[in-house]
């Protein structure tokens, strides 16, 4: 037997959410066998003096071919996606089995499974969106599904073919207690915004920018502030998602200050974009339609001192991706439809680590151990990877991010590998890109080039839970 490693990464700086240390990684049978000096030969090298060395990113929050109820088509598959993801430092994904009402959850599961089949290029497991939760969808179907891997579920307080009242959420959330599981919540109050957007059209206020009018920060702030209540009602864990801005950090804060365990996610677009992105010329605003939508530059200051002071625990690019210049995305309704007909969603799979790398780290908004928690290790705890997934470690899967960190990169969306024709980041310059990337000490990514199979990612069932962190 041969006592060469199969890959020998030499000469990098290693960091992970603890530590920053120097050394070579061997790898074997996909795994990492060996940190330290000196290591002997692989039969293949890499030399990454003068590089830094990452755990590869878990997107713990983006959606692929999810259908929807209103015809639009997500620009992205389980092919486009994740190859997206793999180019900007990402090795593993968790998007969303999105069930329809009326829908079992297992039909929905197997769905979302052929849909993916032969396709990732890196590994994915699926959280699950409970949108119909019958008494046999909680009594039988999710503890089956939550044994099989499916340890995570999102659930909505907004939108119609979606959203569950106040008392199914506490159903879904007692369920997640007994069983050990995590739900992550979208929090929106549903039934403001249907006034306020009825209020708005009525006043021929339909363009792009009165979306983020009709989904004002005091909405979600009540939102969550009652997700939050009711998770302490059920006495469990709970998980806030794409968190916009102070007024539901607050309430977050205010939580996890009292000993309750809510965790929060925040996303690029409340660090990078305003609601200003929304009031473009014509329908362009339409591009930066998201919920919850841009806030403003205080927002901005507050997520970033929320992604240093602890309340953040899980940065995801919330990929929702529709095509601008399309029937099925942006315009599904016409150039110039009222805002309530527009998709919600942005793309950003591929630009959440660059964009956070420089931004964060390179401007000393967070430290480089945090950009790893909160990109990588963190998302890989709460939801029951850890430590196959999220960290540099003998023993681990060999997923790692070879990064240059002073390269100077002005993001367009013509360098970027998604389908989507926008980026809501174009010319936006960063300093960090991800140069090479590896997915089981497979080179995935290299010299700007795709080297691995389409369909070589495996899907991945969760363990339960990491809450302690
Ligand atoms: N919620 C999401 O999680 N993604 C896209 C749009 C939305 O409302
Ligand atoms: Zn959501
Ligand atoms: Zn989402």
């Amino acid at each position: 037997m041969s006592t060469e490693f199969d890959l020998v990464i030499r000469g990098g700086r290693i960091a992970t959410a603890a530590d920053i240390f120097d050394a070579d990684i061997g790898i074997s049978g996909g795994v990492i066998t060996a940190l330290g000096r000196a290591l002997r030969s692989g039969r293949e090298e890499i030399d990454a003096s003068g590089k830094l060395i990452l755990p590869g990113g878990v997107d713990a929050h983006c959606h692929f071919d999810q259908p929807s109820s209103d015809g639009s088509v997500m620009a992205d598959d389980f092919d486009s996606g994740p190859r997206s993801a793999a180019f900007g430092g990402t090795t593993t994904v968790i998007p969303f089995a999105c069930q329809q009402k009326g829908q079992s959850l297992r039909a929905a599961i197997e769905d979302y499974h052929a849909r993916a089949e032969g396709k990732s290029v890196i590994d994915y497991a699926f959280h699950l969106i409970v949108t119909d939760p019958t008494p046999q969808v909680l009594g039988q179907e999710l503890p089956a599904l939550i044994r099989e891997g499916y340890t995570s579920f999102k659930v909505y307080t907004t939108y119609d073919d979606l959203k569950l009242n106040d008392r199914q959420i506490i159903e879904v959330l007692a369920l997640a207690k007994r069983e050990g599981a995590l739900t992550m919540i979208h929090a929106e109050n549903s039934d403001a915004i249907a006034w306020l957007t009825e209020a708005l059209e009525q006043a021929g206020q339909t363009a792009p920018r009165f979306h983020a009018d009709a989904r004002p920060a005091i909405a979600e702030r009540e939102a969550t502030h009652r997700a939050i209540s009711l998770a302490e009602i059920v006495d469990v864990p709970m998980l806030v998602v794409h968190v916009s801005g102070g007024e539901a950090m607050e309430q977050i804060a205010a939580a996890r200050a009292k000993g309750l365990r809510v965790f929060a996610e925040t996303c690029p677009q409340y660090i990078l974009l305003t609601a200003a992105d929304l009031d473009l010329e014509g329908f362009e605003g339409a591009k930066h339609i998201c919920s919850p939508p841009p806030r403003d530059t205080a927002s901005q200051e507050s997520v970033w001192r929320g992604l240093a002071n602890g309340t953040f625990q899980v940065f995801s690019s919330d990929h929702a991706p529709f095509a601008y210049d399309s029937k099925t995305g942006k315009k599904l309704c016409g150039d110039g439809a009222s805002f309530a007909h527009v998709p919600n969603g942005i793309p950003g799979v591929e630009t959440r680590l660059p964009l956070l790398f420089s931004e964060g780290v390179g401007q000393r908004r967070i430290s480089l151990n945090q950009f790893v928690a909160l990109t990588a290790t963190n998302p890989a705890r709460l939801y029951g990877l850890y430590p196959r997934k999220g960290t540099i470690a003998v023993g681990t899967d060999a997923d790692l991010a070879i990064w240059d960190v002073d390269r100077v990169v002005t993001v367009s969306n013509d360098m970027l590998h998604h389908n989507v024709d926008y980026t809501p980041y174009e010319d936006r310059q960063v300093t960090g890109w991800p140069e090479t990337v590896l997915s089981r000490g497979e080179v995935v990514i290299a010299g700007g080039a795709l080297h691995a199979a389409k369909g070589r990612g495996r899907f991945l069932e969760c363990g339960p839970p990491d809450m302690g962190i």
